[in-house]
């Protein structure tokens, strides 16, 4: 089995993180990374702040802070919500790190010693009134492709093509609105896409029904519009100044370090403590599986640019294996926005409710081959009915049962019937579905699995009725609760790569450890395995439901119903 490496895309440090960037790429990536070391597989979760780029250096300007004093302020703020929302890292770290400043350097150079880096006079977008040359994203105006009139300059955001601000029409300054506009003549170096482009070319069409669909027809697409050279360097201060004659006032474009970000991570990872190899990780790509976790936007990039980066150095670096691409979460119909207070931000989620709760609707409806759209009901409804009738339900009433029939401790089994034998069947079937949809990383099928094997834990007790049976046949309503008991400790372990604060708890309830390990046995022999006598805790409900009237203040406070 080869090691496990995951990535989550890496933010931009200036943006508060929000509902949809947790699920296009840090919550999948986290439950990747949680289900991989429960089955016991040798794994690296990596993720960090993207810091570079002119979005730090507006955002510092307005906060009127140094650049790097405002990069380490949201880059601690990005690691406080993570943290809170159980995010997993086994390290997070910057992408304006010196460890990732010197594996830059050290991939530029071999680029340019392999011929792969090209020098051109380009023009490049000045505003006077700005005072500065504006970098690509900071030039809007029309897509000469679909027509979109709030393209950026680096990329269209309604047709995803990848652009250069000189490819706009009537283009105008993000930062004054200002269309008084001159094209300055400025040299810069380039990645030479186009010498690399069948071998890039041969190598996605190996992907083509492993990829998910989003992450093979973007790079396929980019392919088919025909590779052109990228620029890697740009007229900013903040960012890595390029270690190159002639160039040395200019920094690496954000696009050209953020993904070499990965392996900067993982040698601050590594430098943090005596023995850890990020060379085991990195350059070690017959032993290593890299799974990448972003949003559709970042697609090209990963599939294109970034592996035409490794590949051209010759060294052997570890590529990416498998890409989740993930489309985006909308707000009730619209976009999230900050400025306009609408949407939900990984803050004001957590005021509202358990972590475990978002985590839960979050995956369960991820925008995996589609958009998908947040509404408080959907929510609410989820709430109710999957957490707290489903799961919540069948766990107090266990509990409650077992202690009022046989006191707090874990009754014997006794005989075994049908019921007990179908009900190993059902769920040998069911966790191995589910065990192979979370490895496929199909999310939306693994939780219907999850969802069904909570509720054949209801209908094992609904056939059964230990409320009847415990007045006339006491051993065999022992064997029933002795099962029922069993089964939170599978429902728990099955949840908790999706929600590990709500399995933590359930494995306490039955006296388990917090050892989130995957089962290995055969149902007949896993549901028969919490010791007889061992005492469990009172019942204490883990949900609670969303009342109607809450309902309707959430609404109004974030904005639902104005879109
Ligand atoms: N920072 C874009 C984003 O925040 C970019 C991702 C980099 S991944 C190496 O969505
Ligand atoms: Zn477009």
């Amino acid at each position: 089995m080869k090691k496990q490496l995951i990535t989550s895309a890496l933010l931009y440090v200036n943006g508060l993180p929000h509902l949809g960037h947790l699920v296009g790429c840090l919550l999948p990536a986290d439950i990747c990374a949680r289900f991989q070391r429960q089955r016991g597989r040798e794994t690296l979760f990596i993720c960090g702040t993207d810091e570079h780029g002119t979005v730090s250096e507006v955002g510092a300007a307005q906060e009127k802070m140094p650049v790097a004093d405002y990069c380490k302020k949201y880059h601690d703020r990005h690691a406080d919500l993570y943290r809170r929302f159980n995010l997993s890292f086994d390290f997070f770290g910057r992408t304006s790190s010196d460890q990732n400043k010197e594996i830059t350097y050290r991939i530029f150079h071999k680029l340019d010693e392999n011929g792969l880096i090209e020098e051109k006079t380009t023009k490049q977008v000045y505003s006077p009134d700005d005072d500065r040359y504006l970098p690509d994203s900071y030039v809007i105006g029309t897509c000469p492709y679909c027509g979109y009139d709030r393209a950026k300059g680096d990329q269209c955001e309604n047709c995803t093509k990848v652009l250069d601000p000189t490819d706009l029409i009537h283009p105008r300054s993000v930062l004054s609105g200002s269309s008084n506009i001159e094209i300055r003549e400025t040299k810069h170096l380039f990645l030479n896409l186009p010498k690399m482009e069948s071998e890039l070319s041969n190598w996605i069409e190996t992907k083509k029904g492993v990829w998910p669909d989003i992450a093979y027809s973007i790079a396929k697409k980019w392919l088919k519009e025909g590779l052109r050279e990228r620029g890697i360097t740009r007229d900013l201060k903040w960012g890595f100044t390029v270690p190159k004659a002639g160039f040395e006032n200019k920094v690496f474009y954000v696009w050209f370090d953020a993904p070499i970000g990965y392996i900067g991570i993982t040698k601050e990872w590594a430098d943090a403590v005596p023995g850890r190899s990020w060379e085991e990780w990195w350059l070690n790509p017959d032993n290593v599986n890299h799974i990448e976790f972003m949003g559709k936007d970042n697609i090209p990039y990963h599939t294109i640019s970034f592996p035409a980066t490794l590949r051209g150095t010759r060294e052997g670096w570890t590529e990416v294996g498998f890409l989740k691409g993930m489309n985006y979460l909308n707000f009730a119909g619209g976009k999230f926005s900050k400025s306009a207070h609408r949407g939900i931000f990984l803050d004001d989620a957590l005021t509202e409710f358990p972590v475990d709760y978002w985590r839960y609707w979050l995956i369960a409806n991820a925008p995996e081959s589609d958009d998908a759209s947040f509404t408080f009901d959907h929510f609410a409804a989820t709430v109710n009915k999957d957490l707290n009738d489903v799961l919540g339900n069948f766990i107090n009433r266990v509990l409650k049962m077992t202690s009022n029939n046989f006191g707090t401790v874990i009754p014997p089994m006794g005989p075994v019937t049908d019921a007990e034998t179908d009900l190993y069947a059902a769920l040998d079937t069911l966790v191995a579905d589910y065990a192979r949809y979370m490895e496929n990383l199909e999310f939306r099928k693994a939780m219907a699995t999850l969802r069904e094997i909570w509720v054949s834990g209801n209908n094992y007790i609904a056939k059964t009725e230990p409320w009847k049976v415990v007045k006339t046949d006491k051993a065999y309503a022992g064997t029933i609760l002795n099962t029922a008991l069993n089964l939170i400790r599978l429902f728990a372990q099955m949840a908790a790569p999706v929600m590990p604060e709500t399995a933590e708890k359930m494995l306490a309830l039955v006296g388990e450890p917090a050892d989130f390990v995957w089962p290995t046995e055969k149902m007949a022999t896993y549901l028969t395995t919490l010791p007889a006598g061992r005492a469990f805790l009172p019942s204490d409900p883990l949900f609670s439901k969303i009342t109607p009237e809450r309902l309707e203040e959430l609404k109004v406070k974030y904005k639902e119903t104005e879109s």
